[in-house]
């Protein structure tokens, strides 16, 4: 069986970050090993959160794996917190890293032109170096232009996309690919460019009129899930934006849905029927 690792906080409460991961990823027959970074009593859009941190755990987590001669099909890493995290990512790439494994990142920090609660520019800066050390990155469109430090765009041309992918593999990664982007009214999508081949891809499906909290963490992890299961990145890219927008569906199909997360275990049997295509 292929075997990940994530690295993201656990919201016990919120349906993001690994209360996704963990269920979209194990479903997909995948096992998914974590590192929890922090325990929080709800995600960061609830008031009042309890947030307990984490990072002391991360290098007796990784000591531990090495001992043990543990090895991974991909690493995913999402929200992350604060510099020491990013270091302590970076040290956990260069031990579980290998020449075919995926490092995938989706560098979790802004949405809508603003950074979350607790991120700064300095911080966007130092996730931009820990991209460096990624074989995809998966931003939005606002956490594009952060990672680059440039203003945000939320409607770019076909031409500004490539332009802003181009920017990004220049970062380093051989693949990014950025998530929320349109070529076509009433659609919405992702646009990836691969800096080896040179191929940009895009695939859209309907742009539904709503946004829902943890969807980013559901198209991540159902990419990561595909790629360890040996798609290839425009297929799990493709699987990802279908699914996405099926979760969506569900949420507004059920009327007693939450405001805080998507009915994304509504939508696992299309997701899998979807994988076996
Ligand atoms: O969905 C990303 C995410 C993950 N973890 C926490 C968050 C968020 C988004 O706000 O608050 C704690």
């Amino acid at each position: 069986m292929k075997r990940i690792v994530t690295v993201q906080d656990i919201s016990c409460v919120g349906k993001c970050s690994l209360t996704v991961a963990l269920p979209i990823i194990s479903a997909m027959g995948v096992e998914a090993a974590v590192v929890p970074t922090a325990v929080l009593s709800t995600h960061t859009a609830f008031k009042n959160f309890t947030f307990c941190d984490l990072t002391d755990e991360i290098a007796p987590i990784c000591n531990h794996w090495e001992q043990e001669g543990i090895t991974f099909d991909a690493i995913y890493t999402g929200y992350l917190g604060s510099f020491r995290q990013l270091e302590l990512v970076s040290d956990l790439f260069r031990r579980f890293g290998t020449e075919t494994n995926h490092i995938v990142i989706d560098p979790v920090m802004a949405d809508n032109g603003k950074l979350y609660a607790g991120f700064t520019e300095e911080f966007a800066a130092k996730m931009a170096e820990l991209c460096g050390a990624a074989d995809l990155i998966l931003p939005n469109l606002t956490e594009a232009a952060f990672l680059l430090g440039i203003p945000y765009n939320p409607t770019p041309t076909e031409e500004e996309l490539h332009v802003l992918l181009r920017r990004l593999t220049d970062l380093g990664p051989r693949r990014a690919a950025l998530t929320g982007v349109s070529l076509c009214e009433g659609r919405l999508g992702v646009m990836s460019y691969d800096k080896v081949t040179g191929e940009y891809f895009y695939y859209d499906n309907e742009h539904l009129p709503v946004s829902f909290h943890g969807t980013g963490d559901i198209f991540a992890s159902t990419v990561v899930g595909a790629l360890a299961l040996g798609k290839t990145a425009n297929e799990s890219l493709a699987l990802a934006v279908d699914y996405t927008v099926e979760c969506m569906r569900a949420t507004m199909a059920d009327p007693t849905h939450n405001w805080y997360g998507v009915n994304f275990e509504t939508a696992i049997p299309y997701l899998l029927s979807a994988l076996r295509r």
